[in-house]
């Protein structure tokens, strides 16, 4: 057992969070480790995490010792590893605490999930930070020679035992006050602003089979309203028809409510990096609305992971899937996408729980990083 601390500056949104949670949940569980995780924001924490208290200065939550990282942060006992998450700046003073220590820690930077090309080179290289300290670039990414992506160990065999079990699925929809009518298909919607959501809402109302839309409250709340016509914010519980579609809206859940509801649905429109790769292990279908970066970055980094997903697909399928995503992602031209997939589906949904086992055959994050750790010592 070893002592890892993990430091989550809160920049926007729920990925740093999601992520590192996530993380620390893990080393904990199936390493014995004793895990910190530093939060800036606990408000952002406790949306995830709703049995926690976001008063609390620190906690015990689900092994992981969760601490508010307070401007005025004071030097803690060394750790064995420190990990940096997303190039969040470390207090001064835990740098210099770890110069000024005997028996120095393992300094990681913990890095965005990407699909592009040159990840793989750059994981794992040392940077020094004077006098012989040296913090190491972790990269996540899907091929070998990266870092690999979070999956517990029992994830995908829990995931497969509720998708198994009808029951199950019933229930968990009726705590949310779901309950699916006849063959609706179900889509789960979590994503940006996005000025081509209308154009989807269009398709959906008019398409011959029924969709129950379900959105957790979030960012595209405004958008939804609009499209609805609608004059006042939209709550959870909120329900209304057009045409064959039928919209839901339903509240913030828990991280691992989450998962249950991305595993429920036939299709999930995912945003960013933690809930992305849910999506995916949920073995289903899906829409990715990237974070959008600075000089148009994200894209490329869309291509990189079309370019991976998409192999074993068929051609007029893997375009289809691809003029899809790069619609959302531009904001226009999701009707005519929507359209152009409806053929492709059956052999979308069997690539997905491909592309799944595909990525499982894979060692995880938090497996990549133990082994750093051990041949580090
Ligand atoms: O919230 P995000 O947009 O986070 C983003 C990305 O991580 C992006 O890469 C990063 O640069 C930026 O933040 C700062 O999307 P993401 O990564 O999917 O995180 C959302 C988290 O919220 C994820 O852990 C799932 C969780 N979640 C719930 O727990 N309950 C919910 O109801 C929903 C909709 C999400």
């Amino acid at each position: 057992m070893a002592s890892w601390d993990i430091f989550c500056n809160v920049v926007d949104n729920y990925g740093d969070i999601g992520v590192t949670w996530r993380l620390a949940r893990q080393l904990a569980a199936e390493y014995g480790h004793r895990v910190r995780l530093w939060v800036d924001e606990p408000a952002a924490f406790v949306a995830l995490c709703p049995q926690a208290d976001a008063g609390l200065a620190r906690q015990q939550v689900a092994g992981v010792e969760v601490c508010h990282w307070a401007k005025d942060w004071q030097p803690q006992p060394q750790p064995d590893v420190v990990i940096e998450a997303f190039g969040c700046t470390l207090p001064e003073a835990q740098v210099a605490a770890m110069r000024a220590a005997g028996k120095r820690p393992l300094w990681l930077n913990l890095e965005y999930l990407s699909a592009e090309d040159w990840v793989a080179g750059c994981h794992g290289l040392p940077s020094p930070q004077g006098q012989g300290l040296q913090k190491y670039f972790f990269f996540p990414g899907f091929v070998a020679g990266t870092g690999g992506v979070l999956r517990e160990g029992d994830l995908l065999a829990r995931r497969r035992a509720f998708q198994a079990d009808e029951a199950a699925r019933q229930a968990f929809l009726a705590g949310l006050g779901v309950t699916v009518q006849g063959a609706e298909r179900l889509i789960s919607l979590f994503a940006y602003e996005n000025p081509g959501l209308g154009e989807w809402l269009d398709a959906l109302a008019a398409d011959p089979q029924a969709t129950r839309l379900l959105v957790p409250r979030g960012r595209i709340l405004g958008d939804l309203r609009r499209w609805l016509g609608e004059a006042n914010e939209l709550q959870p519980g909120f329900v209304a028809r057009r045409g064959n579609l039928q919209v839901q809206v339903l509240p913030f859940v828990s991280q691992d409510d989450y998962d249950r509801l991305l595993w429920c649905c036939d299709f999930n429109a995912v945003r960013g990096e933690d809930s992305f790769m849910r999506a995916q292990w949920a073995g289903r279908p899906l829409l990715w609305h990237i974070y959008q970066q600075q000089e148009d970055a994200h894209w490329e980094k869309l291509e990189a992971f079309l370019a991976l997903y998409l192999q074993g697909l068929s051609p007029s399928a893997a375009l289809a899937v691809r003029q899809l995503w790069q619609a959302w992602n531009a904001g226009a031209g999701m009707g005519a996408a929507w359209q152009t997939l409806q053929p492709h589906w059956a052999e979308w949904r069997a690539h997905a729980e491909l592309w799944c086992a595909e990525q499982a055959s894979r060692p995880d994050l938090a497996a990549a990083l133990e082994q750093f750790y051990l041949s580090s010592l």
